[in-house]
């Protein structure tokens, strides 16, 4: 296993535990942060923002380390983690590992939490000087392992708050390239109706069954 596990409960700690990313409480600081008015103005129009680098070599060997930890049959706050199918597993054939819960557990997964280079950002583009965390979820999807999580909208999953004030931050922990299966978006269709689910994992048809509620 990489690294120790630590059995701090995480959710008990309101800001971040250690030292890997930097404090910005004060305004001065946190304007290093912020995005520029054009970044704003296409997340609005098109509803993503990429690329957007929010860890440095270090850190993301640090998160990759914790999550090594994490998908380890034998990891010790295993219960803790939600939603993970312990009867699974890549070695039996499944596609890919899937859970929530992972800032519970990994200090570092806590504490990018309030890590400015976040906070700063996703305040700005919600519009709302305090922002709340709802919840994390981790896909591990190791190559030549096929997992799909196929075409659909967020907003149809995620309707927490109405109208629309929330928003996704996907984190990366690999490269993401066309040839190794990055992460596609259809830039505006955050302003189209909300969809209807249609599964998201499994099946051949996976990546097809999102024209099932699609107009032309
Ligand atoms: O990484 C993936 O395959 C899916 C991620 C996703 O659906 C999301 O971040 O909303």
């Amino acid at each position: 296993m990489s690294g120790a596990v630590s059995m701090v409960d995480y959710k008990k700690i309101e800001g971040m535990a250690g030292r890997l990313f930097p404090k910005a409480p004060k305004e001065s600081e946190q304007k290093a942060y912020e995005l520029s008015r054009r970044q704003i103005d296409f997340f609005k129009q098109n509803g993503y923002l990429t690329p957007h680098k929010i860890l440095s070599a270090a850190q993301v060997e640090l998160m990759r380390e914790g999550l090594s930890r994490m998908i380890e049959e034998d990891y010790p706050r295993q219960r803790e983690l939600i939603g993970l199918d312990t009867k699974a597993g890549l070695s039996k054939g499944q596609h890919m590992i899937y859970f929530q819960g992972a800032w519970l557990v990994e200090e570092a997964f806590h504490d990018i939490l309030y890590h400015p280079s976040v906070t700063v950002p996703v305040s700005q583009l919600l519009d709302s000087p305090r922002v709340r965390f709802l919840h994390d979820q981790l896909f591990f999807k190791p190559a030549r392992h096929g997992g799909v999580v196929a075409w659909h909208q967020d907003y149809s999953y995620w309707t927490r708050t109405v109208p629309c004030g929330h928003l996704t931050c996907f984190l990366a922990l690999d490269d993401t390239t066309l040839e190794n299966g990055c992460m596609h978006v259809i830039p505006g269709s955050h302003l189209w109706d909300l969809l209807p689910t249609t599964q998201l994992v499994g099946g051949e048809d996976a990546m097809e069954r999102i024209k099932s509620v699609l107009t032309p």
